[in-house]
């Protein structure tokens, strides 16, 4: 068994002040650990290890507080900061939970909520770059519909881009290094959240005024609830050049949005997404957007967040015995195998390729007869992950 490195800042693992500092409310019940402050729970990650913090603007200075009472949180974080050599990478803006957004924000049918939003959204972006951010995430888990009868679905669009060139704008206007990472989500809060995947947000980053600005941040759980791949997305999100920040989680199929420690329910799908964003050289922040269990006291929540760097590290050597195996990398040579006769009929079209393929006689029942050994390659993989390889 290789040794397993400890997770250290080079690594680039990220928590926000909500993951860990998440006291265990939920739907059925109030909290089960005491609210930290946001300064405590920076010298709380800084002894496990972790990179970076991330927050909403109201995770650390809450919506109603006084203009004494930010300065003095904020010079407590920044302290905190500095004691511990953690980093913020990444920002946003709670645009959820205050009772103003709960027909959306961006896409708020009443234009004065839309505008709020927006102006909270600069000012958290200001707050953000002020702590050194250089990627702004915006998911919009309120805005869509519980029905759909009085949605405007188009005018919601054009809303959306509305919003999203208007602070594109802004940021280019105050010269601030900062990328936006739009993050999807199918449903809750709401029955139906817009552009539900990181594929429908793809295709939306193009209809923007400054696509080169947005890109994605996609969420393994997300994904997961929409009943999709979320390795096939990050690979989709990579291919666009997109591919900003990820928020890493598990999830079991059909339930409500779990967050749980990366790798917790599926550590099979854990690997390849870990082995994707290895292999391909992803160097932006690993931020585990993932809750402790609410059983958890404050004890448990260290080895959490602990749990979710040691996993991916631990499947980040998997990766690398996989690279070095020989019997699976046979498979993968025999699955991948060129064929020269086919060489004549690569690479772009050209007239005359066309008209020798269009020729070509091939035998379709031996193609038919062709197998691919994806069984015994599985297993390998089962057996890399089991620790008997
Ligand atoms: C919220 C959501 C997450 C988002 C966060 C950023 S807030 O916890 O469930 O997936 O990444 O706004
Ligand atoms: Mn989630
Ligand atoms: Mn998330």
């Amino acid at each position: 068994m290789p040794r397993v490195p400890a997770p250290s800042p080079e690594h680039r693992f990220s928590f926000g002040l909500w993951t860990v500092g998440n006291p265990g409310r939920d739907p059925f019940g109030g909290p089960t650990r005491p609210v930290r402050s946001p300064a405590d729970i920076v010298r709380l990650l800084g002894g496990t290890g972790a990179w970076g913090v991330n927050f909403h603007d109201n995770d650390l200075v809450p919506i109603d507080a006084t203009a004494a009472e930010e300065k003095r949180i904020l010079a407590d974080f920044r302290r905190a900061l500095r004691e511990t050599g953690l980093v913020v990478p990444m920002a946003t803006t709670n645009l959820a939970f205050d009772p103003a957004f709960r027909d959306g924000a961006f896409t708020n049918p009443d234009s004065r909520i839309r505008a709020y939003a927006l102006q909270k959204s600069m000012r958290a972006i200001d707050l953000g770059v002020s702590v050194g951010a250089k990627i702004y995430v915006f998911w919009g888990g309120r805005e869509g519909s519980d029905t759909d009868a009085g949605k405007d679905l188009l005018g919601a669009l054009k809303r959306y881009r509305d919003a999203l060139n208007f602070l594109c704008g802004y940021v280019r206007d105050r010269k601030y290094d900062l990328k936006f990472a739009l993050e999807a989500k199918p449903n809750e809060p709401r029955a139906d959240i817009y552009l539900p995947t990181t594929g429908a947000m793809l295709a939306f980053i193009q209809t923007l005024d400054h696509p080169e600005m947005v890109g994605l941040n996609p969420e393994v759980a997300h994904e997961q609830m929409a009943g999709l791949n979320v390795t096939h997305a990050l690979a989709q999100a990579w291919d666009a050049g997109k591919l900003f920040h990820v928020d890493l989680n598990d999830q079991a199929p059909g339930r409500y949005d779990q967050d749980f420690r990366f790798g917790a329910h599926n550590l099979k799908s854990a690997f390849f997404i870990v082995k994707f964003l290895e292999e391909v050289g992803y160097e932006g922040p690993r931020h585990f957007d993932a809750h402790a269990y609410r059983t958890s006291d404050e004890g448990d929540v260290k080895a959490f967040a602990r749990g979710c760097m040691r996993t991916y590290l631990i499947l980040k050597e998997k990766a690398e015995a996989f690279r070095k195996d020989r019997e699976i990398q046979g498979l993968l040579a025999e699955i991948g195998a060129e064929f020269r006769s086919m060489r004549p009929f690569q690479g772009g079209y050209a007239p005359a390729k066309a008209k020798a393929l269009r020729r070509h006689a091939f035998d379709r029942a031996a193609l038919g007869r062709r197998g691919f050994p994806y069984e015994r390659l599985d297993q390998l993989v089962v057996e890399l992950l089991a620790g008997v390889r």
